[in-house]
C-alpha cells in the first residue's frame, strides 16, 4: 500500500500572467495542483525580499498525496512552466513560484531539493500565512512550532 504524505507548499507571484495579476496567479496555481487540498491560507501582499522591485502576492497551501518529494517537485516545476515561468535571474520577477516548505516525512535531501526549505524560518511571507493553516506543525530541524518560529522572527531572535 502506498503511503499518503502531507506537504506544505509556498506560492508566490510578483508578475501578471495569462489571465490576471499575481493574486489570480496564486488561485490558478492552486487549481493546477490537481491534488487533495487540506488547507489554504489567505493571500497576502508583501514587500519583496531581495532585488526584485515588484510586490508579491503570497500564500501557502497544504496538500496530501502519495508522491515522493522529487516527484512532487517535478510536478510543481511543470506547473510553473505551464503558467509561463521562464528560467532567468535568481530572484527575478516571476509569474509563479512553488516551493516545498515542509512535509510529514521530516527532513529530506536530494540533488536540488532540501526539506524543510532552508530559508523558510527567515521569511515572514511564508511564516505568516503558515501560522494561519498549520500553527502547530513543528520544524524537524529546530523543534520549534510555526507559532514559535513566527514569534522569534518578529522579535528577530537568532535561532540557537
Ligand atoms: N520570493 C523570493 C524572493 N523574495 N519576497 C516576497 N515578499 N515573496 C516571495 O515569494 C519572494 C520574495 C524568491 O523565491
Ligand atoms: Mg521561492
Ligand atoms: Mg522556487
Amino acid at each position: 500500500m502506498k503511503t499518503s504524505h502531507d506537504y506544505i507548499i509556498a506560492i508566490g507571484s510578483n508578475r501578471a500572467g495569462r489571465g490576471g495579476g499575481p493574486d489570480r496567479m496564486i488561485r490558478a496555481a492552486v487549481d493546477a495542483l490537481g491534488l487533495p487540498i487540506t488547507a489554504l491560507s489567505n493571500t497576502l501582499i508583501s514587500r519583496p525580499i531581495g532585488p526584485s522591485l515588484r510586490r508579491y502576492a503570497n500564500a501557502v497551501v497544504g496538500i496530501q498525496c502519495e508522491l515522493n518529494p522529487p516527484d512532487l517537485l517535478a510536478h510543481l516545476k511543470s506547473i510553473e512552466k505551464g503558467m509561463g515561468r521562464r528560467a532567468g535571474q535568481r530572484w527575478g520577477a516571476r509569474v509563479i513560484d512553488l516551493d516545498i516548505i515542509l512535509w510529514s516525512g521530516g527532513c529530506w535531501e536530494s540533488p536540488g531539493l532540501c526539506i524543510p526549505h532552508p530559508h523558510f524560518r527567515k521569511r515572514g511571507f511564508v511564516l505568516h500565512p503558515l501560522r494561519e493553516i498549520a500553527f502547530a506543525w513543528r520544524d524537524p530541524v529546530t523543534g520549534f512550532s510555526i507559532t514559535q518560529l513566527k514569534a522569534r522572527l518578529d522579535r528577530k531572535r537568532p535561532l540557537p
